[in-house]
């Protein structure tokens, strides 16, 4: 299998994030790219493509302009108000403020406040760049599958499928799995479908298609009452207009291990197999894993294995976009057993892990 990542995501590199008012060592660090990418350049069934530039255009589909324009210059135009080496929001654009919500113009942190909701989503010196080419990776590997390759991986950092039309949010700034769906979409001028197994909702990726019939967004995630992004992922969330019924979440109970995983994810896989599409961009988590540092359900690496295979069974022409996981020891193998899953191939060498490894204690979980 092809795949494809970026140095540039190398500059984007916060070294803290703020959880329920208290700072803390940032998550969505570069050894997470570096571990994948180790693990896939040892093993031959992979094979290192090169990632062409794609311009503004397809952010562009996926984002308001205004907000593309608006990151690119975020941190410069920050260094006064707030001179630490990450920008984090201030004052959030509530829709219970009761004013008519327009850009602001006036301040440089209130811009920050109006395109992004929440204080995890740090903006670096190198967040705009590092961002956009993740979603030059992703559309890259769409590029391989538009060729004629049946499947291509998209090594994207920062990812991408929370951030929406006109918000960042959830470690994410441009929304790589939507940009490339929307230019599958474009290319094969017939609909397409997006299976989204992030352990978190994909709130982004379900606003930006909400309503569209010829985007189906289907996503298996821990249930919003006890997960971030808490406001979205709920099971009657279905679609809105033309798009009714091309929208479905299935929620995960806590702790839940790779059979009944893997049984969620059947049912999720007959709703993109009855969906007509004619190609698939999967958000890639690997933070369903159990030991993930921030999740908590169980999946072990020979479950990514088995759900890599059970989507591979559909036949479909599939972009693989890399999104969250945060266990760095066992991030590459678990990516790569999830692709060679899919490419019907054992989990690879070396084996599973040690099964009594314990979940690191982290006070944070849950918060
Ligand atoms: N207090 C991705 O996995 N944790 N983003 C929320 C809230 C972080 C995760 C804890 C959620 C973002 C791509
Ligand atoms: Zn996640």
């Amino acid at each position: 299998m092809k795949w494809f990542s970026s140095p540039k995501h190398l500059g984007h590199d916060p070294a803290v994030e703020v959880w329920a008012g208290s700072p803390g060592p940032a998550t969505e660090v570069p050894a997470r790219a570096e571990a994948i990418a180790a693990a896939l350049a040892a093993d031959p069934a992979f094979e290192a493509g090169q990632v062409r530039e794609h311009g503004r255009g397809p952010v562009e589909r996926v984002h308001e302009p205004a907000l593309v324009r608006w990151l690119e210059g975020a941190w410069a135009e920050c260094r006064e108000v707030s001179p630490t080496r990450e920008v984090f929001p201030d004052t959030v654009a509530h829709p219970g403020m009761g004013a008519e919500l327009g850009e602001p113009v006036s301040s440089p942190l209130a811009r920050v406040g109006y395109w992004c909701f929440d204080t995890m989503t740090p903006v670096v010196e190198g967040t705009y760049a590092a961002a956009r080419a993740a979603v030059d990776v992703g559309l890259s590997a769409l590029d391989a599958v538009l060729g004629g390759e049946r499947a291509a991986y998209a090594l994207c950092r920062p990812p991408g499928h929370h951030a929406g039309r006109s918000a960042i949010g959830g470690f994410c700034y441009f929304n790589n799995a939507a940009a490339a769906a929307a230019a599958m979409r474009e290319a094969a001028q017939a609909p397409v479908a997006i299976l989204d197994v992030d352990y978190h909702h994909g709130n982004g990726t379900q606003q930006i298609f909400y309503n569209a019939a010829d985007v189906c967004y289907v996503s298996l995630h821990a249930d919003p009452d006890r997960a971030f992004p808490y406001f979205t992922g709920r099971a009657a969330e279905s679609g809105q207009g033309q798009g009714v019924g091309a929208n479905r979440n299935f929620v995960l109970a806590e702790g839940c291990g790779d059979e009944d995983y893997l049984a969620v994810l059947d049912a999720a896989l007959d709703v993109v197999g009855s969906s007509r599409a004619a190609g698939l961009v999967v958000s890639l988590g690997l933070d369903t894993y159990r030991l993930d540092p921030i999740c908590d359900l169980g999946l072990t690496t020979e479950g990514f294995r088995r759900a890599g295979g059970q989507v591979g069974r559909l036949g479909l022409p599939t972009v693989v976009i890399q999104e969250g996981g945060y266990y760095l020891p066992d991030l590459g193998i678990n990516a790569r057993a999830w692709l060679r899953g899919f490419l019907g191939l054992d989990a690879g060498a070396p084996g599973p892990p040690d099964l009594t490894a314990a979940r690191p204690a982290d006070p944070r979980r849950h918060v």
